[in-house]
């Protein structure tokens, strides 16, 4: 950990009337009850139960069994000012029955939970918003193909149709999928997710398949729920080439062409990038884009959720050493990063996260700023802002984590910037609101603004969530 000093408050920084103040956890990272109330296994289940998977062997069995305490955290929420509280639906509580042949039966027990969930918030002066898809995939599915799979991506569109007429005269704001990067290259190229596939094709395939799976979840929410918004969440990177020589900005372009760009154009602009098809055309022909499926994928957003933590940086890789590869997604044998054999991602100096991710807000308001000029007037939300660190409960039974209130107060003011640049950014969720599976990682990793002690589940509200709240409650940041 390195820590980041704050410095003396010398602005003010207001956001926005009717800003939402939110935070987000997701399904498999915090429910457990992973046996309860009619649930059957997604990927996760079956990959954090497979030995060396998960640091320490950790699983989300039991999480921060918000399953069963969801209305104290609500009020936890509650007491901390939120305004709106993002969290995910779990596929296979909704239809545990699924397979390539169909959804099955709807569990009501899976969509009363969430049902509950929704009036608890709605109770509480809490807006929801709702992500279909944050990883959990019904096994079933997956033993199917999973995302590589044109199936699975209409089967979604059926579920969110379920989901969206059971929730949608509550939910105003339904989030399709979160960070189909990391579903499509950390599940099935690089393995490091589940289902722990290290196929390029298999991969390209899931992009492709999860942005159909998208576009038709979008139409299925339309029919449902016509008075609720969609939005897709993309974790967008700041591309940063090491140098300005043409070889490093080639590094960059294929790296943005592959996180930032294979979701954007297609979803934006109704097209692939032709220089990613070009570059993976060793790899793959694309034949499973059929005709029509990019109309389908590029349904006019209400919202573009965007995820932001920490900046990526790269450089043309020379062979002449060892190659470096701190792209934060963990050193694996297989790279998520297809066709950039000659693209590394330097070690990098300064302050770091626990996750070891390097801390720098100017990607933030960056990334903020590329899509307010990519899509001028699609409004935007900061939907994962936040960051780990190795948080103890102190002898005084207080959480000191002075390098997440710092992390945060930079994150805010780099989205104040880029609302003060033009952007239109109407939201921000803080990731996390609770401690919880940090997926690979386990629970070692703590993002929580609010800490969870996993033996007895006492939460303990961090300095950071003591912050968080008083920035909401003057709808400004001190800088
Ligand atoms: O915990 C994850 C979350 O599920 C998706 N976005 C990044 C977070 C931190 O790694």
């Amino acid at each position: 950990m390195t820590t980041t000093q704050a410095s003396a408050a010398t602005a003010e920084l207001s956001f926005p009337r009717g800003f939402l103040w939110g935070s987000a956890t997701a399904a498999y990272q915090v429910e457990g009850a992973a046996a309860e109330g009619g649930r059957t296994p997604s990927i996760w289940d079956t990959f954090s139960h497979t030995p060396g998977k998960i640091v320490n062997g950790d699983t989300g069995d039991v999480a921060d069994d918000h399953y069963h305490r969801y209305r104290d955290d609500v009020a936890l929420m509650a007491r901390l000012g939120l305004t709106s509280y993002r969290f995910s639906v779990s596929w296979p509580r909704i239809t545990p029955q699924v397979t390539a042949d169909g959804l099955g039966p709807v569990n009501p027990e899976g969509l009363a939970f969430y049902s509950a969930l929704v009036d608890e918030l709605i109770a509480a002066g809490i807006t929801p918003s709702v992500t279909l898809y944050h990883w959990d995939l019904p096994q079933a599915l997956e033993d199917a193909g999973g995302w590589t799979s044109r199936r699975t991506a209409e089967l979604f569109g059926e579920y969110a149709e379920i989901v969206a007429a059971a929730l949608g005269d509550r939910v105003p704001l339904f989030i399709t999928l979160n960070e189909p990067w990391c579903s499509a290259y950390l599940g099935y190229a690089s393995g490091v997710h589940a289902p722990g596939r290290t196929d390029d094709a298999a991969a390209l395939s899931a992009v492709h398949h999860l942005n159909l799976a998208h576009g038709l979840a979008t139409a299925a929410v339309r029919r449902a729920a016509p008075a609720a918004r969609v939005a897709l969440t993309l974790n967008l990177a700041w591309v940063v080439p090491e140098t300005d020589s043409a070889l490093d900005a080639d590094a960059a372009w294929r790296v943005d062409g592959l996180q930032n760009r294979v979701f954007l154009d297609p979803v934006l602009h109704g097209h692939y990038p032709a220089d990613v098809l070009a570059d993976t055309a060793h790899v793959t022909d694309w034949s499973f884009v059929e005709a029509g499926d990019l109309e389908i994928i590029r349904a006019p957003l209400d919202v573009l959720g965007v995820n932001y933590y920490t900046p990526t940086q790269v450089r043309h890789w020379t062979r002449e050493r060892p190659k470096e590869n701190a792209d934060g997604h963990g050193d694996t044998r297989a790279s998520p990063w297809i066709a950039c054999d000659d693209v590394e991602f330097p070690i990098q100096h300064g302050p770091k996260t626990d996750m070891g991710w390097s801390i720098d807000a100017r990607g933030m308001t960056e990334v903020l700023l590329r899509v307010a000029r990519e899509a001028p007037g699609l409004e935007i939300m900061v939907t994962e802002s936040g960051a780990a660190f190795p948080d103890v409960v102190g002898a005084d039974g207080r959480v000191a984590d002075p390098d997440r209130v710092e992390y945060l107060r930079m994150h805010l003011a780099a989205v104040h910037r880029a609302v003060a640049a033009g952007a239109p950014v109407s939201g921000y969720y803080v990731w996390s609101l609770l401690d919880n599976f940090e997926w690979a990682w386990g629970y070692g990793k703590r993002f929580g603004i609010v800490h969870v002690d996993y033996d007895t589940q006492v939460r303990t509200l961090k300095n950071s969530a003591l912050f968080y709240a008083d920035v909401i409650r003057r709808n400004t940041v001190r800088v």
